[in-house]
């Protein structure tokens, strides 16, 4: 019987493959560049990649608007393609999880173009259908757009719903065909031999009445809304039919009810959640940094509250965000080290977005026209907010998804080895510094540190399932915290400010002894007294 929590000891790695390795040169990246480059996934320790969605889609969101669940997009490659993934990843003993995006599908689905036949078609009620007129739509609820959460349709007098663009309208999961027929796609992506999901906005599948008054929270109406236990559950039924790990996207889970959901013995339905408060509410738009202490703040809050039997999924980029070295680190080597260290040592499982073990930065944005079409949605949205265009430029290129989405950076060549040919998103030039082959050759890079901690993660019991206390919790930017079991107690200092600081460590820690097992600043010491230089981490462990 194959070990059914096997995620709890592993790294995993997110993979974009848009923008991640090109085989073809035509500028995208394909599935063929991500076995290309699974011997440097499997050097740098990864146990398990996921993998950004790779189905048939007309590509309006990125893949993420599916018009064939079980058919690879041709730009990506092929069933065989993905085929031969799987099983040479498997032989790496490296897993493969991928998107599930079943909130909603492409408007190019069949089963949407079968919907929207008329009012008597037998998959009209696939999807959310109400009467509207062209002024007047069934209710004012906003999508995460900003606009009408509503698209009219002349032909029935009849409105669609979708929580994201018009092109992916939600399915309706109150029909039990729709449920069939995704647990047969579920299924037979698992039995392929697959090894898990990344559940995408797994959070927003039920939703309120259509009369519910939305009172502070525009997106309330379809935040974990009540209901939604019944559809959770027929997924977790079958997910435990098999060895699988799921990760749910899941916005609107608080960290109280996130117990709830991750852990086994309070019937949880997936084994961890990706929360999105370490993003949102710790930088908005116009601040131009992530806070160290809400950051922390926030991390804490959620291991503390799964501590007794929950699960996090730690992560702190992804294909949504901008680049964590630009909005949290200072873009040098000493900060991507740190909160490197800072954020995989908690208990949970670790998540590394392609690129961010190299440091790449945010790109230097200097117009609209080269951020991708859903993100120009919001560029509207804050020029309307009252900004001059000058500051939504300011705005846009700083937060802007597509930050996370430039080529993968492999070498100094001019496309920095991702292709021959313009990639679909422009390369950041400092690929020249920051790239894979550069790193490997230094010794204190940034590549280089991160492989050393993955290891470390994974050679000690302590960082999996160990206790978290968190100390100095006061402190602006200094987040440190011990991690323990019964055989070993391990320390981490760690400064994500740009302000050396001055702390004073509880008597408890300084009456031991402490030895450095990673460090990005030679000097740190544990002293009752200690000053922390910016960005510096040190993990110690405690040997009497
Ligand atoms: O993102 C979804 C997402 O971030 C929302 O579900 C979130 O809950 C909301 O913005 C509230 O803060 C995922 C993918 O990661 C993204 O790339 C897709 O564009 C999106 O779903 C639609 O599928
Ligand atoms: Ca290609």
């Amino acid at each position: 019987m194959a070990d059914k929590t096997w995620w709890k000891n592993a790294v995993g790695y997110q993979v974009y493959p848009r923008s991640f390795k090109d085989t073809n040169d035509d500028g995208v990246g394909d599935i063929r560049g991500i076995i290309e480059k699974l011997p440097y996934l499997k050097d740098l320790g990864v146990d398990f990649i996921w993998v950004n969605p790779i189905y048939k889609s007309p590509n309006v969101d990125n893949g993420y608007d599916i018009s064939d669940y079980e058919s690879i997009e041709p730009e990506f490659g092929t069933m065989d393609d993905f085929k031969e993934l799987l099983s040479k990843a498997h032989a790496l003993d490296i897993k493969i999880i991928l998107d599930l995006v079943v909130n909603h599908t492409s408007d190019q689905h069949p089963w949407f173009l079968e919907s929207k036949k008329g009012k008597d078609n037998p998959y009209r009620d696939y999807y959310l259908w109400a009467d509207a007129t062209e002024d007047k739509m069934p209710n004012d609820w906003k999508s995460f757009s900003g606009h009408s959460a509503w698209t009219y349709d002349k032909n029935s007098g009849q409105a669609y719903f979708h929580v994201f663009a018009a092109q992916q309208p939600d399915l309706n999961w109150k029909n039990p065909k729709v449920r069939q027929a995704i647990y047969k796609m579920i299924r037979w992506w698992l039995d392929l031999g697959i090894d898990g999901f990344r559940m995408d906005a797994i959070s927003h599948i039920q939703k309120e009445p259509w009369d519910f008054k939305i009172k502070d929270n525009p997106w309330a109406p379809f935040m974990n809304v009540k209901g939604i236990d019944k559809y959770m559950t027929e997924l977790r039924d079958i997910f435990n039919e098999y060895s699988v790990m799921t990760v749910g996207e899941a916005s609107g889970v608080t960290s109280r009810k996130a117990i709830n959901w991750t852990d086994p013995n309070r019937d949880g339905y997936i084994n961890m959640i990706f929360q999105l408060e370490q993003n949102v509410q710790v930088g908005k738009p116009g601040e131009q940094r992530i806070q160290p202490l809400g950051f922390k703040k926030v991390l804490a809050r959620w291991q503390r509250d799964l501590a007794d039997g929950g699960w996090n999924a730690l992560y702190v980029e992804n294909h949504d965000n901008p680049r964590i070295n630009t909005v949290l680190g200072n873009q040098t080597k000493q900060s991507a080290k740190a909160i490197a260290a800072t954020y995989m040592l908690l208990r949970g499982t670790p998540f590394i977005y392609q690129g961010q073990e190299l440091g790449m930065t945010n790109y230097p944005f200097t117009k609209p026209d080269q951020m991708d079409g859903l993100d120009m949605d919001i560029f509207k949205q804050i020029e309307q907010s009252g900004h001059s265009k000058e500051e939504t430029m300011k705005i846009m290129s700083h937060w802007s998804r597509d930050n996370a989405r430039t080529p993968m950076q492999w070498d100094d060549s001019k496309f920095a080895g991702f292709s021959d040919k313009t990639p679909w998103l422009a390369v950041n030039d400092n690929h020249q510094t920051i790239n894979v082959e550069a790193e490997i050759q230094d010794s204190d890079s940034i590549l280089n540190f991160y492989k050393k901690l993955i290891a470390l993660r994974k050679s000690e019991k302590a960082f999996s399932d160990g206790s978290f206390e968190l100390i100095l919790d006061n402190d602006p930017s200094v987040f440190s915290y011990l991690r323990k079991d019964s055989e070993q107690t391990f320390l981490i200092i760690s400064n994500l400010g740009e302000k050396s600081r001055n702390v004073t460590l509880p008597e408890k820690i300084v009456k031991h002894n402490w030895q450095v097992v990673l460090t990005n600043d030679e000097t740190l010491q544990i002293n009752k007294n200690l000053q922390v230089a910016p960005f510096a981490v040190t993990v110690f462990k405690k040997i009497n």
